[in-house]
């Protein structure tokens, strides 16, 4: 345990970890970006982000790079014009790229298409003319619900080819939660599909859609594509088809440049209270930093890599690592509509080795699925072709992170954990897989040009060892220029906290280790006070994952009459292992012995299925309700909605 003056102790247990993972002379001799990238960065910070910005094709060029004078909404870029769409379609097919696959799209069913550049830019293209028919004009709401299918990408980048703001809802999301960000952002049309695949079966999506537009009266059109040919209820005069539509435009259309600053999407994110927030991102600094992380962080080389980020586009990350950065730098990606068991568990490397994937970008929840799952089944594929590992979302374990390395990436490749938001747009903070020596649990370093710092409660900087509160103390590019309609709330959320300073509260805990590289411990709500001693989530959860009857663990702080917080842990053990009369005092034990008495969990409940989001995020919130035996409050975001009668019914029937 560290004692910090002034400040509750806090516990060291991730720091515990000792290995470290060095990139290879070959690797590091051909990467895209060397060390001498942070200097650059930390010297003159907009210069190195103009040099960036240089990735890109402007129509006009910038005046000035950084305007700060009316913190905290930034512009970068001021007075450049560019078209975000023909940056990442039409300039690959004018150097003479049209012929390369952009997207090698894989359908749940097995259907799959091939998708070149050229393909792209005619797609694109027509449902540009298809959405200027309609009467849109630059700077109109679009909301998209569709599955992951190329007309979600076709759209997105016809809205921004328009300079229309499209607002993306996760496909899963319920009709209320799409009418809310609907009215919320005052959409005027809506594409959707029929259908979606989930599992393995066509589900509705249009009847959810049309729950939700019933209610929206700025809603003129919705443009419907056919993906699963079941039946559905028709709006005459509103509801359109893509093939009626989109189909019979013009290939061709002429892209017009708008301002570095024109808005180019909203994407809804929870906050810890009230209605969603409509993060705002506009153009030329978002695509700059999409651009450069994507090429940096993943070390990409468009001629020879094929990519696959498994994310939904629903989320930021399938926005920024799928469409905008990707795109922009003219890669070559997988993109697959389904679920990673759809119709067996080695779906992923299956795909992997038919596609050739080098760069495979995925979330630590599904890592820890794939574990459960266990080693053999990627034992079974080809998966030589994997050169560097990237995870995102959440913490990852370094049980999970070893696990990843030596299974998925034959303990070749480098891993890099890419700390990050939806408010941030980019990525943050990251390991260069061509420099950094590569820890197990931690995300490391800002990367080159960003800058990030673990404070106290007075926004100190904490001492190496320390832990506090990861902010954002200087501006970025691709960072949010504010809360849709809301500029009251995007102040207090995000740059109340430390006013004075002027910093970005992120609300993620972290601690810096003996080295100086930075550890993400959680969301700051996550973090437990037991006995006024402070402990994350995270570190007990890493404990419990480390014990080999263990597959995953989530931990919550319930309210505990003595303690303040005690702590309550959900374990699911790995498919071999039989819990017994033994196994809850083991695993307790286990996390004594791990970090120490004082995080020894006061339950433990073995359970078959966690409560996650869409994104793959644990719901602590709805575990709390458990543990601290209240109703289960509003389940409308969660992936699987059943999952809490089965904790529920599984925790009567367990030992
Ligand atoms: C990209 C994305 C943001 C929150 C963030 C943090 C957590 C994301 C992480 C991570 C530790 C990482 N988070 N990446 N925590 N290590 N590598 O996930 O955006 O959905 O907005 O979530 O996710 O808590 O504050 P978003």
């Amino acid at each position: 345990m560290t004692e910090q003056s002034g400040q509750t102790p806090t516990l060291d247990n991730l720091s515990t970890e000792s290995r470290v993972f060095a990139p290879t002379d070959e690797f590091s001799a051909a990467a895209n970006v060397g060390a001498a990238a942070y200097e650059q960065g930390a010297d003159d910070r907009e210069a190195f982000w103009a040099e960036q910005a240089e990735r890109l094709s402007w129509d006009t060029r910038w005046e000035r790079v950084l305007d700060w004078d009316d913190a905290p909404f930034a512009k970068w870029f001021v007075g450049g014009k560019l078209n975000v769409a023909a940056n990442c379609v039409d300039r690959h097919v004018e150097a003479g790229l049209g012929d390369q696959v952009a997207i090698h799209w894989v359908g749940e069913p097995g259907d799959s298409r091939a998708i070149t550049y050229a393909d792209l830019l005619r797609e694109v293209s027509k449902t540009a003319n298809a959405l200027a028919e309609l009467g849109l004009e630059p700077g109109d709401r679009v909301a998209i619900q569709l599955p992951m299918i190329p007309e979600a990408i076709y759209s997105m980048l016809a809205c921004a080819r328009l300079g229309l703001v499209h607002s993306v809802v996760f496909g899963g999301f319920s009709s209320t939660a799409l009418r809310s960000r609907i009215d919320d952002a005052q959409a005027k049309l809506l594409i959707t599909s029929d259908g979606q695949y989930r599992r393995g079966a066509p589900a509705p999506m249009k009847d959810n859609t049309d729950e939700a537009t019933a209610h929206t009266p700025s809603i003129e059109h919705v443009l419907v594509v056919r993906r699963t040919g079941g039946d559905v209820g028709w709006t005459e005069g509103r509801d359109l088809w893509w093939h009626d539509l989109v189909d019979r435009q013009p290939e061709t259309h002429a892209a017009q440049a708008f301002d570095a600053e024109h808005p180019l999407f909203i994407l809804y994110t929870s906050g810890t209270t009230g209605n969603p927030k409509g993060i705002l991102h506009t153009s030329g600094g978002y695509l700059t930093q999409a651009s450069y992380t994507h090429h940096a962080v993943f070390d990409l080389k468009p001629e020879t890599d094929v990519y696959w980020c498994t994310a939904d586009i629903g989320w930021i990350t399938g926005h920024s690592y799928i469409v905008y950065g990707p795109l922009s730098n003219g890669v070559t990606q997988v993109v697959y509509e389904g679920t990673p068991n759809t119709p067996h568990e080695g779906r992923h490397w299956e795909i992997i080795q038919e596609h050739k994937v080098s760069i495979y970008y995925t979330a630590p929840t599904l890592i820890r699925t794939f574990m459960k799952w266990g080693a053999d089944i990627p034992a079974g594929y080809d998966l030589s072709s994997l050169r560097v590992l990237g995870s995102v979302g959440e913490p990852i374990n370094p049980e999970a992170w070893i696990w990843y390395r030596e299974n998925i990436g034959a303990n070749r490749t480098p891993i890099v954990d890419t700390w990050w938001q939806t408010e941030t747009g980019a990525i943050m903070i990251s390991p260069l897989p061509g420099v950094t020596h590569t820890k197990p649990g931690s995300a490391q370093r800002p990367l080159p040009g960003i800058s990030a710092k673990v404070v106290d409660d007075q926004g100190v900087e904490v001492a190496k060892g320390g832990g506090g509160y990861l902010v954002l103390d200087q501006p970025w590019p691709s960072m949010l220029r504010g809360i849709w309609g809301d500029n009251e709330r995007y102040r207090d959320t995000y740059w109340s906290r430390f006013a004075d300073l002027g910093f970005y509260f992120a609300g993620d805990g972290a601690k810096y280790d003996a080295d100086g590289d930075i550890w993400l411990l959680g969301r700051v709500d996550d973090v437990m006070n037991v006995s006024g001693h402070r402990i994350s989530t995270t570190e007990v959860e890493s404990a419990l994952v480390s014990h080999p009857t263990v597959a995953e663990a989530a931990v919550v702080g319930a309210s505990d009459p003595t303690t303040g917080q005690g702590i309550v842990a959900f374990v699911i053990l790995r498919g071999s292992a039989k819990p017994d009369d033994s196994t809850v005092k083991t695993l307790r034990d286990h996390v004594a012995t791990e970090i120490g008495p004082i995080a020894k969990p006061r339950q433990v409940l073995i359970v078959n299925e966690l409560p996650k989001t869409r994104s793959g995020k644990i719901m602590r919130r709805l575990l709390r309700d458990v543990a601290e035996n209240r109703a289960i409050g509003d389940t409308t975001t969660l992936a699987d909605s059943a999952v809490m009668d089965l904790i529920s019914s599984g925790l009567k029937s367990a030992p």
